[in-house]
């Protein structure tokens, strides 16, 4: 049986803000990933900026697991975007659909303002499917 590579945008165009007064408990996203092969990898995609205070990283989490996370970037410029991935099992992903789970950074520098803003766009699931 034939397999193909197949995406889904989950966030697109579209600034995601997570900090203060933003998605302060992570943000959660659906996504379907119908016929998805559970013995291949899979991969999300995701642009990022804002993340240049704190020392943390941000745990990305489908579906209640943790895949992986995305790093700081700690003393660099908070309106210039870079992108970032992280990998997970196709058996990690559902065959319908999932729940994407991005958390908040805590902000170190300040006991009044909680965590580090960031924003995220053009999220982007890649998975493999049986054709
Ligand atoms: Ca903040
Ligand atoms: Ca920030």
């Amino acid at each position: 049986m034939p397999v193909v590579s197949d995406f889904i945008h989950i966030v697109g165009d579209q600034n995601i803000r997570i900090g203060d007064g933003a998605n302060e408990s992570g943000y959660t996203d659906t996504f379907n990933t119908g016929g998805r092969n559970s013995n291949s990898n899979a991969f999300i995609t995701f642009m990022i900026k804002g993340m240049t205070i704190t020392n943390d990283n941000a745990d990305v989490f489908v579906n209640d697991s943790k895949v992986g996370v995305l790093f700081n970037n700690n003393g660099g410029n908070s309106n210039h975007w870079h992108t970032q991935t992280v990998s997970l099992r196709g058996s990690t992903l559902k065959s319908g659909n999932n729940v994407l789970r991005v958390s908040p950074v805590p902000n170190p520098t300040s006991s009044s303002d909680d965590f580090d803003d960031y924003y995220i766009r053009n999220v982007i699931c890649h998975f493999h499917q049986s054709a």
